[in-house]
Order: structure tokens, then sequence, then C-alpha cells
């Protein structure tokens, strides 16, 4: 369904204006319609930046802008195919006007993400890595734009590789053993072939092991801040923000509904909600507010209870405290900054005001989502991915029962196509299977222009 045949053409760099703005033409044609764009005469030389000017369009008025064009020969290009780059000046007028000639020279506006499509249709990246080109572009932690760019650089597709050419060898020797059963020997020896896939299934299980940890390194986590109105929620979100992005006043019920704001607290990815106070409530607009509060509760990976230190403790927050028993609860006590009218031991004691204890509520979040160590980034980071990991070793393990243990195999025409399973799973990560659906899915997430 791809076609990679005609010549693409759009705008690299991000909507509005800026010091550079980049066009970027792809494909068979990009050398003619490049100089077609251009006042340089001359073939543009590879790989080098050239400084000449775009050439006056036929209409009058018509933007013109001096730039610099490099040409990357194919099959040395991010696409693998021919590529001109025309470096503008960053102004949406004359990028647009430059875009517009190009087409109006034969070339088609490129959908999204379809400069990375074609670099894995052209065999540049497998998808693993173009996947990891949109990842590195929507990182928010640089603990997430690492695990992306080693990614790119291929950490996982090298994996795969491994597991994928053993898995080929064994499924090579095996169907030998089926083909000539009358050579009356096995090419696996049924004790080797149960140790092959043993070892199969443990290197799965050790991507699989990282895989919790870095679905939470790409997807990022989500803290609920709940408790009473008036405790200090918004004040307390807002110091962990850095910003006074939620209102603060002394009403109790001021928010109403959610605010939500990422933040990077030690290189992950975390989604704060500051919700409304939990009460009883006939007014129509905060009960809402409360329902709202009770969803974002229940899909969060933590919930942030915050307790006023300043003032007894009532029954309110006896019952908020007794609702969030099941899930991952961290309770702070706030407003350290005033006397306390209780006090328990057990609590980390912040003041939203003076910013005491927050370096020390950061911490207590990270360790409370419990997914030490972050340090190293993880192999595997996307739930696709992960997915069919997983159904590759669901394969192995059925595979490794046929196999049975060091007697002559069950039946080697059952392993064989369980491991033939494992092993399009594996293809289908690497992009080697994939069809068009799965592609349109994938790229049409990207942006124009990438
Ligand atoms: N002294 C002191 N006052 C605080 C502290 N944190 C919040 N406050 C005050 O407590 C009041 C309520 O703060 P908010 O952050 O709006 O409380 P909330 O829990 O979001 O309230 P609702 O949105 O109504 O549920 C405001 O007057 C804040 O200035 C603190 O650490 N120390
Ligand atoms: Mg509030």
């Amino acid at each position: 369904m791809f076609s990679t045949a005609d010549t693409i053409v759009a705008i690299a760099t991000p909507p509005g204006r800026g010091g550079i703005g980049v066009v970027r033409v792809s494909g068979p044609e990009a050398p003619r319609i490049a100089r077609s764009l251009i006042a340089h005469e001359p073939a543009l030389e590879p790989r080098r930046a050239t400084l000449t000017l775009i050439r006056l369009m036929a209409e009058a008025g018509a933007a013109v802008d001096q730039v610099v064009a490099t040409y990357f020969p194919a099959p040395a290009s991010y696409t693998g195919e021919d590529v001109v780059e025309l470096s503008a000046h960053g102004s949406p007028v004359v990028l647009r006007t430059i875009v517009a000639a190009a087409i109006a020279s034969g070339a088609r506006l490129a959908e999204p993400g379809e400069f990375t499509l074609r670099a894995f249709l052209n065999g540049r990246i497998d998808l693993t890595q173009a996947e990891a080109v949109g990842d590195l572009i929507d990182a928010v932690t640089p603990l997430q734009a690492r695990a992306a760019f080693d990614q790119l650089q291929g950490t996982l597709t090298r994996t795969i590789n491994e597991i994928d050419a053993a898995l080929f060898d064994l499924i090579a020797r095996l169907e030998a053993s089926v083909d000539f059963p009358e050579e009356g020997y096995h090419f696996v020896e049924p004790a080797a072939l149960a140790g092959a896939v043993d070892a199969l299934i443990e290197r799965t299980g050790r991507l699989l092991l990282d895989a919790r940890r870095g679905r939470f390194v790409r997807e990022g986590l989500q803290v609920a801040v709940v408790g009473k109105p008036n405790v200090g929620k918004s004040s307390v979100f807002n110091a962990l923000v850095g910003t006074s992005r939620a209102i603060v006043t002394d009403i109790p019920g001021t928010t109403r509904d959610l605010v939500t704001e990422v933040v990077d607290l030690d290189g992950l990815r975390v989604t704060l909600v500051d919700t409304a106070g939990l009460r009883p409530t006939t007014d129509r607009i905060e009960a809402e507010g409360v329902e709202r509060a009770r969803q974002a509760q229940r899909v969060s990976d933590l919930t942030l209870v915050v307790l006023d230190g300043a003032t007894p403790l009532d029954e309110t927050d006896l019952e908020i405290l007794a609702q969030v028993v099941d899930d991952t609860v961290l309770t702070i006590s706030n407003k350290s900054d005033l006397e306390p009218a209780w006090t328990d031991p057990a609590l980390l004691r912040v003041s939203a005001r003076t910013l005491e204890g927050i370096p020390e509520l950061r911490q207590a979040i990270v360790a409370a989502l419990d997914i030490e160590p972050l340090r190293d980034t993880p192999e595997i980071t996307n739930v696709r991915h992960i997915a069919l990991v997983q159904r590759a070793q669901d394969a192995l393990r059925r595979a490794r029962v046929a196999a049975g243990g060091d007697e002559v195999p069950l039946s080697e025409e059952f392993v064989l196509a369980d491991l033939q399973e494992a092993r399009a799973a594996f293809e289908e990560i690497a992009g080697r299977r994939a069809d068009d659906e799965l592609l349109s899915h994938i790229f049409s997430k990207f942006c124009i222009g990438k």
C-alpha cells in the first residue's frame, strides 16, 4: 500500500517562527525539484552546504529567502532516498512558499511520519528504531530521551535479532529432522532441544523483567493528590510543579475540576493530578468535582493523601484514609510551619508554604512508586514490544512442554509450530511482518515533517 516511488516534501521544523526553518524533500525527484527552487545553477554537491537564493516565483509578491541547501544522495540519507534539505529563515510564510513551489514542481506533501516510514521501508532502520524516533521527540525527561536514543541506536534491535537468530537456527535443524526422518538420527538431540528452548525462555524473561520499569519510563505514571477541602492539596501540587498552576484560596472547595501537570521526578515522567477536596456536598458542581477526584484516584498509580497537620483530624479525614487502603498510598501532613494540632511520626511533614519537606516528598513519591533502580535505561519500554515478547515467551513455554525432558520429544512438529509462532512475534517487533494497518497506526502519531 505504501509507495516510495514519488517525492515528498514537508516543513521539518516545528510550526511557528524561529531562527531557521527546514524544508525537507525526499524521493527520486528530490535533486531536480530542489534545483528548480534555487538560484544555484550547478548540481548540488553531495553533503555540502550551499548558500543560495530561492528563485523568484512567477507570481508577484511571492516570498523569497536566502537558504542553505544540502543534498544527501541515496542511500546515505535519513530516508535512504535522495534527500535535499533547505534551511531558510524560520518564517512560516517563506517555508510555506517553498513547500508550495516544490509541490508545483512535482512533489507531494508528506503524511505524518512519512520520512521515518520511508527510512523503515527502505531498510535504514527497523520498526523499533522508527518508534524510537517518535519517543525521542516526545520525551519529557532525560531518562525517557536516553531510553529512546538507546533504542534508536539499536540496543533492542540487537537483542531481538540475537533471539531471532537462535530461533531460526533451532527451527532449521528441527525442520531437517522432520523432513528426513529416514536418516534415523535427530539434527537436534532431545536434551539439547530442551536446553536451547530453556535458554530462550530465560532470555525473553530478562527482557520482560525490565518491561514494567520500561513502560513506566516511556509512558510515565500518574499520581493523584487527594484529601479533605482546605488541607493544602493545591498548594502541595503547586510546590511539586514549581509554579502556581492551581488556584489556592482559604475557601474550602476551591478546586472543582482536575488540574494536571507533568513533572520530572528523578527521571520519571509523572503526571500530577490535583483534585477537588473530598467531602459530602449538595453543591452540584462540587459533587461533580468530587466524583472526578475519585475517578482520578482509581486510575492513578499512587494516591497522595494530604492531611492538615495544624487542624485536628476529623471524620472526613479518617473516611478518606479508610477508602484508600487498597491503593498504593503515600500520606503526608501539610502546614508544618504552623503549630501542630496532632503528630504521627510515621508521616512525612511538609509545608507547601515554606517548601520544607518538599524535596523529601519528591523522593518519597519515587520510592512509593517502587520502580527502582532507575539509573540505567530499560531495554524495552513500548507496550507493543512488551506484548509481543510476552506472546513469544508463551509460545516458547508451550514448545518446552512439547519438547519434553531428556527423552524423545512428544512431537517435533508441535515444537516446530510453537517455535515458529515465537519467531513470528519477534519478526513483528522488528517490523519484518508488519501489516499496513499497524504501520499507519504507528506513523500517524508522528508529526508532519518527521
Ligand atoms: N500555613 C500554611 N498554609 C497553607 C499551607 N498549604 C496551604 N495553606 C493554606 O491553606 C489554604 C488552602 O490551600 P489549598 O491549597 O487551596 O487547599 P486545597 O486542599 O487545595 O483546598 P480545596 O481545593 O478547597 O479542596 C490556603 O489558604 C493556603 O494558603 C502550608 O503549608 N502552610
Ligand atoms: Mg485545591
